[in-house]
């Protein structure tokens, strides 16, 4: 999960004293954005010596969940499905039947009228926190634009149909959150909860236990916290697929596919202009910006619109598919 969704959990009293928000804050913001704020230098020393020992500190809960006390995106986990006993596979497909049929039925505009974003600048009354928050958002290249909403009924546990929060990546709604408070019920070997601060340091507060589910069929995909290893890995792969097909289009095919990446994008791909003189050696400048620009929408276009853009390049026969 993110930084700013974080924040707003903690804005919502979920976790609520000073010591858990000294030590949470520099290990999500991966300990690099706090040490120069003399205020963050403890936690930051506390977070660095997690981050340099090399292996993930996972442990198992109460309830036998293995839990990853990392953020999602740093996290190298994938289910074994192959592995799995029978009833965990079921166990896990009951969740994931459930989080596909809430992504169905929920449309973005609707989360984002009733739902509250985890914009996470709001509710930070602690000195120096928020410019350090800041510097470590743009420090990461982190988007400011949310990813959690949050739903206003307070769950906690798995209800498959009404989560703890949306994920919204790009605008599209990409899965759900559910935390448990503070561990979340057996969950059997597949999903992978995670927490944000070492759990035994405050002796007081017990971590706030998270998992993410992802909208996909496939369960290994659904189920790993970090989505880029996920969620996204058919997406990565047809980009890697297009991107050196794209040299053997024709100019009149470019021109086709830049046609219909632009339709695609709409306002978020800039048009690429040629540059230098069509006589001067090597490739075509006004070819070479097609190519470019349709290299670019890629990493806007979404996996069913790539499967589309793909299959007009397979059309043309020229192209390996
Ligand atoms: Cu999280």
């Amino acid at each position: 999960m993110s930084l700013p969704s974080h924040m707003s959990l903690l804005r919502r009293g979920v976790i609520v004293s000073a010591a858990v928000l000294a030590v949470a804050v520099p290990i999500v913001a991966s300990g690099a954005s706090a040490s120069s704020t003399p205020a963050a230098k403890p936690a930051a020393k506390a977070a660095a010596s997690t981050a340099t020992s090399k292996h993930v500190h996972v442990f198992t809960d109460r309830n036998g969940n293995r839990v990853e006390m990392i953020d999602p995106g740093q996290s190298h986990y994938i289910p074994n499905i192959a592995g799995a006993s029978d009833a965990d596979v079921a166990k896990a497909q009951n969740i994931l039947d459930g989080v596909n049929n809430f992504c169905r039925t929920h449309t973005v505009k609707w989360i984002k009228a009733h739902w509250r974003s985890g914009d996470g600048m709001g509710g930070m009354h602690m000195k120096g926190m928020a410019g350090m928050q800041m510097k470590g958002m743009h420090m990461k290249g982190m988007s400011m634009s949310p990813t959690h909403w949050f739903n206003p009924q307070k769950l906690t546990g798995i209800h498959p149909g009404r989560p703890v929060a949306a994920l919204i990546y790009k605008g599209v709604l990409d899965g759900v959150m559910f935390n448990g408070s503070p561990v979340l019920p057996r969950l059997g070997s597949i999903p992978r909860p995670h927490v944000h601060h070492m759990a035994g340091m405050t002796m007081r507060e017990a971590p706030l236990e998270m998992v993410h589910v992802y909208c996909t069929p496939t369960l290994k995909h659904s189920f790993t916290p970090n989505r880029q290893l996920g969620v996204m890995v058919p997406t990565q792969n047809l980009r890697n697929t297009i991107r050196p097909a794209v040299m053997l289009l024709k100019p009149w095919q470019l021109k086709e596919v830049r046609r219909m990446v632009r339709n695609l994008c709409g306002s978020r791909l800039n048009p690429v202009a040629p540059t230098g003189s069509p006589s001067d050696p090597g490739p075509d400048p006004r070819l070479e910006a097609m190519r470019t620009e349709i290299r670019h929408s890629l990493m806007i276009l979404r996996e069913g619109q790539l499967r589309t853009v793909w299959h007009k390049m397979k059309s043309y026969g020229s192209v390996p598919g």
